[in-house]
């Protein structure tokens, strides 16, 4: 079996921030020679708006038909990298989007399933991630903004147009917490995880 499509995005500055450590990672995956674990990569950067990224991530579900979708996001909140469980059926968003927009209590898709578990390894990627010397563990939610609505809308998507395809979400800290080429690192092995290669 080849280790087929893969595709990791990222999310653009949102709220106060001027930067997102998950799109500098996912440009640097992007421009450095060879795939981790010999995938093909597919990367692209999201607007944090609940709109547009929703709706960008299922087009690249159904153009693709990845063997996996990584998502990653900043938590602003968090020193740790860390691989979450599941994504859920409800916004509540605590400040707007960069639309504008800030919905508050309604469902990320009306009528769908109230959640969706990862379905990438999560084990495994946390160790994947602690392999390449940095703290990494599992969460149990992405919370209630944009980046839990990429990751329910990447596991409703693949769960209904791309059933081969595994889906799952990392939160990066701040830099000051985790720097760059350390996040650059971590996250390469864990794609390579989902392919089940070496990185
Ligand atoms: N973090 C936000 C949205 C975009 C991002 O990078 C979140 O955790 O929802």
């Amino acid at each position: 079996m080849t280790a087929g499509t893969v595709v990791v995005t990222g999310f653009t500055p949102f709220g106060t921030h001027t930067e997102n450590p998950s799109a500098d990672v996912v440009r640097e995956l992007g421009a450095a020679p060879g795939a981790p674990g010999g995938a093909r990569l597919v990367t692209d950067v999201l607007p944090t708006s609940f709109a547009r990224a929703t709706s960008r991530v299922r087009e690249l579900v159904d153009e693709h038909e990845p063997s996996a979708l990584l998502a990653l996001g900043l938590a602003e909140n968090r020193t740790v990298l860390t691989v979450e469980r599941v994504g859920i059926n409800l916004v509540d968003a605590r400040i707007p989007d960069v639309d504008g927009v800030q919905p508050v209590d309604v469902p990320v898709r009306d009528g769908g399933p109230d959640a969706h578990l990862a379905t990438i390894d999560v084990r495994a990627a946390v160790a994947a991630a602690r392999g390449t010397g940095i703290e990494a563990e599992t969460s149990s939610t992405a919370g209630l903004y944009v980046c839990n609505a990429v990751l329910y809308t990447a596991l409703d998507a693949a769960r209904a147009a791309s059933p081969g395809t595994v889906a799952g979400f990392v939160h990066l800290p701040p830099a000051r917490d985790l720097p760059l080429a350390d996040a650059v690192r971590a996250v390469r092995a864990i794609v390579a995880s989902l392919v089940g290669q070496p990185g």
